[in-house]
């Protein structure tokens, strides 16, 4: 598939910006600035950049408790975002959510997840009601490899087979469920081949390669689109930090880390492009600088905002 070149630069900075935010995010947290937990996607930009590029503001997204990068590639303003990482009250969700929780229904995000696999199910239901309102809007609903064991995946994935659901799973295989191995939790070889107990596409795909994870997608999406249901892609990927900030990750093999390291999906197409003659260095510096300023702006923002009022505690929530 040729992708303009155009697209290819909007790809980029995407993966760019979402870096740039992933990495301020990791220094904040040290300084003790962000309360709770950070899962960062630092690794991974590829397959969100790729995936959601397809899709409209009215199409939907779920995502996960690494879930900061959907949300960056779906329109989501890092200023709001890092509000909410620091519990102010300008933040997505009022400062209450949190890393793991934030959603913004104008720009289709559903969701983030800090229960694993959770978000499968809602991303069926999005398809539902996309489909009995007669929409064509698509929903991508991301999820790890840990979420593939678990029950909710099963569920989900077959209900939208049965009612031919405009929804794209993306399982993002990043080898490892915290500290468990995909070869210790995996009854097959590919995620992606359980596909074929739902009777739905199943593609295998290199979550390093942004453009071989736009075309997988931009099939999978038109599939939705058209009506004719879901397909499962499982993008192979890999976490560049440990499962969550603090994590030292010493149960990944270092010879594992560093081969994966050498496969950097934001550097790599750097070069590509470059090589590619569809970026110069000065532009990818510019692009580069852009990314930096946008993520001190969003830091100035969260640390010059207030946290909310006491007596706001119970408003907005609901259990
Ligand atoms: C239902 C449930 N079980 C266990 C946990 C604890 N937990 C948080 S993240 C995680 C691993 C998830 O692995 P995966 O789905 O592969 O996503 P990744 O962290 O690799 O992106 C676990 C077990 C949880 N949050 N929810």
């Amino acid at each position: 598939m040729a992708i303009e070149k155009e697209k290819l630069k909007e790809l980029y900075r995407t993966m760019v910006r979402i870096r740039r935010f992933e990495e301020r995010v990791a220094r904040e947290f040290a300084e003790g600035n962000i309360p709770g937990s950070v899962h960062l996607y630092i690794g991974e930009e590829a397959v969100a950049t790729g995936a959601i590029a397809h899709l409209r503001k009215d199409d939907y997204i779920m995502s996960t408790h690494r879930g900061h990068g959907h949300l960056i590639a779906k329109g989501g303003d890092p200023r709001l975002m890092m509000a909410e990482l620091f519990a102010k009250k300008t933040g997505y969700c009022l400062g209450k959510g949190g890393s793991m929780h934030i959603a913004s229904l104008d720009i289709g995000m559903l969701g983030a997840a800090g229960i694993v696999g959770s978000g499968i199910p809602i991303a069926t239901g999005a398809g539902l009601s996309a489909k009995l309102r007669g929409t064509d809007q698509v929903t991508i609903c991301f999820f790890g490899d840990g979420a593939a064991n678990i029950g909710r995946f099963h569920e989900g994935i077959n209900l939208a087979s049965v009612w031919c659901l405009p929804v794209v799973f993306v399982c993002e295989n990043n080898l490892w469920a915290v500290s468990v191995p995909t070869s210790c939790s995996l009854s097959v070889p590919n995620v992606a081949d359980r596909a074929a107990g739902y009777g739905i596409p199943g593609v295998v795909v290199d979550g390093m390669d942004v453009m071989a994870v736009y075309e997988a997608a931009g099939e999978a999406v038109a599939r939705a689109r058209r009506g004719e249901g879901p397909t499962l892609i499982e993008a192979k990927t890999y976490r560049f930090r440990g499962h969550f900030e603090g994590d030292a990750g010493t149960y990944r093999p270092k010879e594992e880390v560093e081969e994966w390291l050498k496969r950097d999906p934001v550097n790599n197409f750097k070069e590509k492009l470059i090589k590619m003659k569809v970026l110069t260095e000065k532009e990818a510096e510019e692009i580069d600088q852009a990314a930096r300023e946008e993520m001190d702006e969003a830091v100035k923002f969260a640390l010059e905002s207030p946290f909310p009022e006491p007596e706001e505690a119970l408003k907005n929530v609901y259990s």
